[in-house]
């Protein structure tokens, strides 16, 4: 081919991909790059299994969309809650994440976010406040419907009739107040059945097994049951009645809430007898939220998350599929 003919060839060829290139569509941002939303997230603290599964899902979906976090941990204080959210309002973030150590005092600080035009979009525990507009959603599990779980499950296997010891969440979060409230429901039916003791362990392993180590020594055997607002205080008391000379299952019965792997080990093992899950993985669904109140869209003021009792007989089965 002559010098000329190859150079009009070319040419004719790059006209071409200058045409396509044009008319092609946008590529989509690849996973990863930044998007350039701000969002600040107000962790409670790292009391659980269930809240560090909690912060690495938020944490993972962030870096997934591209988002920058900013991340707060409060170390289970309100105090410290307040002073992150201001931070994050004086830096001007897009939107907050916000997993409220309690229910009560938030008014203030919500209102000074929505005068900031920042959503507030709340995660696995809710508020008490006067005017629900002063937050966008909330991303939670029924826990009524948890502590009813668990005492119904309770109420089948021991024929009704159980002296029972209960150790509490968080005093005034939500999830200690709910599952109290569900778990009272559900064992008024049973004359039977009584809680003899109850006292706070902070949703932590450390203070249930304390506090369990307490009730031993005044009532050990008195106590047939256990219910614990979240597995690392069931598995705290798993380990105080272990110490005490006792056979956790079988001695005295231990249920509590969460769904954690190493809840569904304790059952596999024989020394938990049941757990309610509830589901921490909550990142994809928190920044959803946070892109559609972003983007104007409306949104449900609760959306609930599913909650399922899980007892021995389904353990090892369950236990390869659990993410957290
Ligand atoms: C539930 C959550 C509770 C978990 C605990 O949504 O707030 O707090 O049950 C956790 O394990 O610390």
């Amino acid at each position: 081919m002559r010098t000329s003919s190859v150079r009009c060839l070319l040419a004719a060829m790059s006209a071409l991909c200058i045409t396509l290139v044009s008319c092609a569509p946008k590529p989509e941002a690849p996973t990863g790059e930044k998007k350039g939303l701000l969002v600040g997230f107000s962790q409670i603290g790292a009391e659980s299994g269930w809240r560090t599964a909690e912060t690495k899902s938020i944490r993972e979906e962030a870096e997934k969309r591209g988002i920058t976090l900013r991340f707060s941990d409060a170390q289970q204080k309100q105090v410290n809650q307040v002073t992150a959210l201001n931070a994050f309002i004086a830096e001007g973030v897009d939107a907050i994440i916000l997993a409220p150590v309690v229910k009560d005092g938030w008014e203030p600080m919500l209102k000074k976010a929505r005068d900031a035009k920042i959503p507030v979009i709340l995660v696995d525990r809710g508020v008490t406040v006067s005017d629900d507009s002063l937050y966008t959603t909330l991303i939670a599990a029924d826990f009524v419907e948890e502590g009813r779980l668990a005492g119904e499950w309770l109420a089948k296997k021991t024929g009704g009739k159980c002296n029972i010891v209960e150790l509490q969440g968080t005093p005034g979060a939500d999830p200690a107040i709910e599952r109290k409230k569900g778990f009272d429901e559900a064992i008024a039916k049973y004359p039977g059945m009584k809680i003899i003791r109850s006292q706070s362990g902070d949703f932590t392993r450390t203070n249930g097994k304390e506090v369990m180590e307490a009730f031993l020594k005044v009532d050990a055997s008195n106590i047939q049951a256990v219910y614990a607002h979240n597995d690392d205080m069931g598995l705290g008391a798993i380990q105080a009645i272990r110490e005490a000379g006792l056979k956790p299952g079988t001695d005295i019965l231990v249920v509590s809430i969460d769904g954690e792997k190493d809840a569904f080990q304790a059952m596999v093992d024989g020394s938990l007898n049941a757990t309610v899950e509830c589901n921490p993985l909550l990142g994809p669904a928190a920044f959803d939220a946070v892109e559609a109140a972003l983007a104007g869209k409306p949104l449900p003021k609760k959306t609930v998350v599913k909650s399922t009792l899980y007892d021995q007989s389904q353990a090892a089965e369950a236990i390869g599929g659990r993410k957290y």
